[in-house]
């Protein structure tokens, strides 16, 4: 891909960015009052059962009924089973904070009558998909019941949204806490919905990654894939290999964002990450876009000589590992040992292969032969970027496919050998583009794979994307956030807010359920949540915000 093209990043400040946004409201005349928190639930409103991002499988609504939570009311979580305790803690965690209540967690025995809130695991009678959940609220109670850990953790994110506004304040609030009553009958069109960021262009700090995770959950993304080594920074303590964070962790584009995780702090992530429902899926580049390795040993050069650490915006000249070089494989096997064994729940690690350009075919068969050796060898299955399917065998292999006409026959060659895919579409799910060709030019974000709005994130169908795919080798989606022109977290999410909901409807809701009108009007009403949640999130001019947003 062309980034060659894109003008060096620039800081904005917050002034520039308000300035933005106030005369992209001035020039389409929408009405929109950036001011007021969001009281859209005052006491006796409900939260109509299907305003709910992504979109349910089937919703009933019964008008007659709705519950309200109490200060004594306890959560219910099914007895002896931690999965179950798990999905309760997270729920009773995000409400105690807004409502002041105590919601002691209980065990209760499957069957057993409860008052309040409870949530079931096992014969929930949803099927075999993992993420399948059924929410029934009535006057007395609301009973989350789902036969995996997954479908219990989509269940309290449909509730989170049910609840009023209120509920995303990190303020107590005095507000009925009422869920409208009726049943909800829901599961993913796919099982792996993937969010990306790109901690290596520009770091971000712990408390950042789990302020996102807070985001993703939200919206049933249940990946997040960490691009922890690229050129500009390499961000995760490897113990065998100690200069590879200390080097490369010392950079970052135009020197701004540097730094690196301990392995302590890396593996607080997967923790937070898990306990709402996200799997952390770690991801390294290689061979090319290695500079902040190279530049940590110089073992690892061809010639011997570590160039210095590299902060320039496009990709570095000297960061190609050093492919028949038994050191390379030596540091990627204790790298790769090193981060599988933090991440435990990730069925996958990324390898890359983005961008090899100039390199022999043979070679790069060799680099991804033995790459995808070692992570077997450390439990890991391999997710390739799209023209690492030319490289790799399709057995136990995942492509992330990005764009067409690069390598088509190879990727359709891949998926009917048995390559999985995961469908990363640049001109949809990259929340890197800008949003639009606005003047004075929206500040931050690339362009070369055109201007991306909410509408163009919400209407692709990843089974279409690519003629000849077998629809049955698609396993989930994916939105990354590049970062070299992002800097700090107000642009990060003004960039991936309120896109990302989009690409979310996409991964989950069914086809015939996909529909932008009725997207428009329930990611309207997100604003208020997400305002209430201080996300900075772009007011775009295509959506009709209510007041409160
Ligand atoms: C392409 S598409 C990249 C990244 C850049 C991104 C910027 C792909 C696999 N790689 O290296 O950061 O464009 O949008």
């Amino acid at each position: 891909m062309n980034v060659r093209a894109i003008p060096p990043a620039q800081r904005l400040s917050r002034r520039v960015k308000l300035t933005v946004l106030a005369v992209v409201v001035a020039v389409t005349g929408s009405v929109v009052t950036a001011t007021a928190w969001g009281d859209e639930s005052g006491p006796g409103d409900v939260v109509p059962l299907d305003r709910v991002v992504p979109a349910p499988v089937s919703v009933k609504a019964n008008e007659g009924q709705s519950f309200e939570l109490e200060s004594d009311a306890a959560i219910h979580a099914t007895a002896g089973s931690k999965d179950a305790k798990a999905a309760a803690d997270l729920l009773a965690g995000l409400l105690r904070k807004p409502t002041g209540f105590e919601l002691p967690v209980q065990s209760a025995e499957p069957g057993a009558e409860t008052s309040g809130i409870a949530l079931v695991l096992g014969g929930a009678g949803t099927g075999k998909n993992p993420g399948a959940y059924k929410l029934d609220v009535s006057d007395d109670s609301v009973t989350i019941r789902a036969n995996k850990r997954e479908g219990l953790f989509n269940g309290v994110a449909t509730l989170r949204q049910l609840l009023p506004v209120q509920v995303e304040s990190p303020e107590v609030k005095e507000v009925a806490w009422k869920v409208q009553g009726g049943q909800i009958v829901d599961q993913p069109r796919y099982g792996y919905r993937s969010a990306m960021v790109d901690v290596a262009r520009n770091f971000m700090p712990a408390e950042g990654v789990k302020r996102y995770i807070d985001q993703l959950s939200r919206y049933k993304i249940n990946k997040l894939q960490l691009h922890l080594a690229d050129d500009q920074g390499w961000r995760v303590e490897i113990k065998s290999w100690p200069k590879a964070a200390e080097i490369g962790g010392s950079s970052g584009i135009n020197g701004l964002s540097k730094g690196h995780y301990t392995q302590d702090q890396f593996k607080d992530i997967v923790k937070y990450a898990w306990a709402r429902g996200i799997t952390i899926v770690p991801a390294v580049e290689g061979p090319d876009h290695m500079h902040a390795a190279l530049a940590s040993y110089a073992k690892l050069n061809c010639d011997g000589k570590a160039p210095k650490v590299y902060e320039g915006y496009i990709k570095s000249e000297e960061g190609l590992m050093c492919i028949k070089d038994a050191d390379t494989y030596a540091f990627l096997d204790d790298a790769i040992g090193e981060l599988a064994k933090m991440t435990p729940n990730s069925e996958y690690i990324q390898i890359g292969g983005d961008e090899t350009q100039g390199r022999k075919a043979a070679d790069l068969k060799y680099y991804f032969k033995k790459v995808k050796a070692i992570a077997a060898k450390h439990g890991k299955k391999v997710l390739g970027w799209g023209e690492a399917a030319n490289s790799l065998a399709p057995k136990d292999t995942a492509i992330q496919y990005w764009a067409s006409g690069i390598n088509d026959k190879e990727l359709i060659t891949a998926a009917k050998g048995g390559a999985k895919f995961v469908m990363t579409p640049s001109k949809h799910s990259y929340l890197d583009m800008k949003y639009n060709k606005a003047k004075p030019e929206y500040p931050v974000g690339n362009t070369w794979a055109g201007t991306i709005s909410i509408k163009q994130a919400y209407e692709w169908s990843p089974d279409k994307l690519l003629k000849g795919l077998p629809a049955s080798s698609i396993q989930g989606i994916e939105a990354p956030l590049w970062t070299e022109t992002v800097f700090g977290p107000d642009q990060f999410e003004n960039l991936a807010f309120p896109r990302l909901l989009a690409v979310a409807e996409v991964g989950w809701s069914p086809e015939k359920a996909q529909d932008w009108k009725s997207f428009e009007q329930r990611l309207a009403a997100q604003g208020p949540r997400l305002r209430e949640a201080r996300v900075n999130y772009y007011l775009s001019p295509e959506i009709n915000w209510p007041d409160g947003s």
